[in-house]
């Protein structure tokens, strides 16, 4: 393998040895890099019980709710009667003990209890209540996240809920790994019920959009954008979203969001092709997906080529428009494999897809977790997944006749797992350019730590 690995101007061929070598130390700075988390729904502790946490949460979740309808013949009636502990029993039961937990979900929760060292085939499901009952939340906390390898989380803060309104207006000290993002559903999928919701807080908001309506939704937003500091602004869309049109939705779009983002300096991030409600009797756990159109956000973006976008697709059969979508627009960063695309199998595609199209200039995964503890499976299960297709890409550079280093290794996954995002949110000009202090002249880390614990801290 000298000279890069060409030998008068061939190819050599790699030993078995050194395959392995590469493939090992992928592997290790994969799992020691740690992330920034995108996009989450998790609260930082001074949310109180929005901050969700423990095995009752764990066994709720939505994904293992919509897989306990078809294990138990329960009615959907009958299950949204019982309490949270009873639907955890009836989850752990069918799903746990009368079947082994082989789907992606109900994997994660025997990959998050094994990290906490409970042996899931051998501990009933009040033993592991007891564990979490013992658990002070601080170190919990600090504990999970470490487990994770997470050093700074996005939440999703909703400006139009008013619980969570009442927690941002106390002006809270909140933890530094957790930071905002200002989530626009409401405002751009409901526009009717947020329209009356603000003119009832006194603002001049009508829902013809007339008068100083523009005006006061901005004065709105400015305000929570005071108050939450968010890194972005976001929206889930339908499969059936369209831009331009003359609907509300994007006048919303034009004539707030945008002029918000300018000069906020914020970038939008949208979540494209779910169909909320394709089972209403589900409740959270009755969405669907779609196939969405790129062109729309292809059109957002060649019209507002000054607007940093992110983009996440829901349908696996949009995700290689996604990429096409973001060679044309430098604009427009991929993100995530979202929701039912959250699979060992469908990651490792997506992941190559974007590998061989884009190199590193995405970021491969967010986790969406809306309990504390799925942290730890969510990403060590995606990890596992990524670090196997950043291998392919660097053996077939390898036979390609370029090796990579350890050094150049490290950058392309701090770039993925951290500083693509860090510049996408407008990281403030300084030595370095990335979380990593990693010197790009001359290929060496300069740092003298790693990476920042929080690698978005210094954006505050
Ligand atoms: O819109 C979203 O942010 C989605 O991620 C959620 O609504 C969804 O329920 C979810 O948790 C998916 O992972
Ligand atoms: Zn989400």
């Amino acid at each position: 393998m000298k000279n890069n690995g060409v030998v008068n101007g061939v190819a050599a061929k790699p030993t078995a040895m050194e395959l392995q070598t590469l493939r090992c130390e992928v592997e290790e700075i994969v799992r020691s890099t740690p992330v920034i988390d995108i996009h989450t729904h998790l609260f930082a502790p001074e949310f109180g019980d929005m901050n969700l946490f423990g095995i009752d949460e764990l066994l709720t979740y939505h994904y293992l709710v919509a897989e306990m309808f078809r294990a138990a013949r329960i009615s959907p009636d009958r299950f949204w009667r019982m309490s949270k502990a009873e639907q955890a029993e009836l989850v752990w039961q069918s799903l746990f003990v009368e079947k082994l937990p082989i789907s992606e979900a109900a994997r994660g929760v025997v990959t998050v209890l094994s990290a906490l060292g409970i042996d899931s085939s051998r501990t009933n499901l009040s033993e592991i209540r007891d564990f979490f009952k013992t658990q002070n939340v601080g170190g919990h906390i600090d504990r999970i996240l470490e487990l994770a390898n997470v050093g700074a989380i996005v939440m999703t803060n909703d400006p139009f809920d008013t619980a969570e309104m009442e927690v941002w207006e106390g002006k809270p000290d909140i933890d530094s790994r957790f930071h905002a993002s200002l989530r626009m559903d409401r405002l751009l999928n409901n526009w009717r019920q947020t329209a009356e919701r603000l003119e009832g807080a006194g603002f001049g908001v009508d829902i013809h959009m007339s008068g100083d309506t523009t005006a006061e939704i901005r004065r709105y937003l400015d305000m929570c954008i005071e108050q939450m500091k968010p890194l972005y602004m976001a929206v889930s869309l339908p499969d059936d979203f369209q831009y331009p049109t003359g609907d509300v939705r994007n006048r919303l779009i034009n004539e707030i969001i945008f002029p918000t983002a300018r000069e906020h300096k914020l970038p939008f991030t949208l979540m494209v092709g779910v169909r909320r409600g394709v089972n209403p009797a589900l409740r959270s756990a009755g969405d669907g997906v779609g196939r969405a159109d790129v062109a729309a956000v292809e059109r957002m973006c060649m019209e507002n080529p000054d607007i940093s976008f992110l983009a996440t697709f829901l349908s696996r059969e949009n995700q290689h428009e996604l990429c096409v979508a973001a060679r044309k627009f430098s604009n427009l960063m991929p993100f995530g494999c979202w929701w039912f695309l959250n699979n060992p199998s469908i990651v490792a595609e997506i992941t190559t897809e974007r590998l061989e199209l884009l190199g590193s200039t995405f970021i491969p995964q967010h986790s969406d977790a809306r309990v504390l503890e799925q942290l730890i499976y969510k990403w060590q299960h995606s990890k596992r997944v990524i670090a196997d297709c950043l291998y392919s890409s660097y053996e077939q550079l390898v036979f390609a006749g370029r090796m990579a280093t350890r050094h150049e290794i490290q950058r392309d996954v701090r770039k993925m797992f951290s500083g693509n995002f860090h510049e996408w949110v407008g990281l403030p000009a300084g030595i370095s350019d990335d979380a990593s202090g990693f010197d790009y002249e001359n290929g060496e880390d300069v740092s003298s730590y790693p990476i920042p614990s929080d690698p978005v801290a210094d954006l505050q």
